[in-house]
């Protein structure tokens, strides 16, 4: 089999960027005066929830009968307001790239591979993270994106890797996935992808033994051999 293309998660894999999405929720909640705050535990356990949107939801259900909860669409301008935060915090420099990323990417694109995303955040957010940590619109990076807002179906359901398919015109077999997470693993898996796992701050106590790697952090390596090889040209 060809490596073709690399397809990488977002959040977690390229970048640390939970505590980022847990302190724009946080101030986002406070700008509303909900009286809601996630501490790193509560925000640990509300992750296996993906989407921001859906984990809102899931934070509700989870609040005693008789709370005040707010409907679908006070949640979806709820986020909304989030993900200004969010971008606000980007927009001041407030996060980097995870070690041997930038390496990766620039490697792989010398050796004339494909790069995408495959994200369950917005697209707004992957911009923001291209001109947070590479300087460049996210379109300048990656070939193609696959994000939150352009699926119905969330991690762990194979959507958003099957889109990066569409998008890269390329079969399962030529592309490798990068993940940090168990619902990302089993949306890369759902779409016949085989996957290298850099586990995260959140997602190190995760079962990642079904991935076909699982690498401390991409500086560290060995690289599958597949990648070695298609970067040694
Ligand atoms: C991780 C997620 C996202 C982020 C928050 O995405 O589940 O929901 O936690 O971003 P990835 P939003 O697939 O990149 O690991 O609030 O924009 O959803
Ligand atoms: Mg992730």
């Amino acid at each position: 089999m060809t490596l073709r293309a690399l397809i990488f998660d977002l959040d977690g894999t390229l970048a640390e960027t939970e505590e980022a999405h847990r302190e724009a929720f946080n101030r986002s909640f406070a700008d509303r005066g909900l009286g809601w705050h996630w501490g790193r535990d509560t925000y640990g356990r509300l992750l296996k929830t993906a989407g921001g949107k859906e984990r809102l939801r899931a934070w509700q259900d989870g609040l005693p009968a008789g709370a005040p909860r707010l409907g679908d669409d006070e949640i979806a301008q709820l986020h909304q307001e989030k993900t200004a935060r969010y971008g606000e915090i980007l927009a001041r420099g407030g996060l980097s790239l995870r070690p041997g990323v930038a390496d990766l990417v620039a490697a792989a694109r010398e050796a004339g591979l494909k790069l995408a995303v495959a994200t369950t955040t917005s697209r707004r957010n992957v911009e923001a993270l291209c001109r947070c940590c590479w300087r460049r619109p996210a379109d300048a990076v990656f070939d193609a994106i696959a994000s939150g807002d352009m699926v119905a179906a969330q991690k762990p359901a194979p959507d958003l890797y099957l889109l990066a398919l569409d998008k890269l015109a390329l079969p399962a077999d030529h592309c490798l996935a990068f993940e940090d997470s168990l619902n990302g693993l089993l949306s890369a898996r759902g779409a016949g992808l085989r996957v290298a796992m850099t586990a995260s701050a959140y997602t190190r106590n995760e079962d990642h033994s079904a991935a076909d790697w699982r690498l401390q952090g991409l500086e560290t390596g060995p690289l599958p051999p597949v990648l070695r090889a298609a970067l040694a040209g």
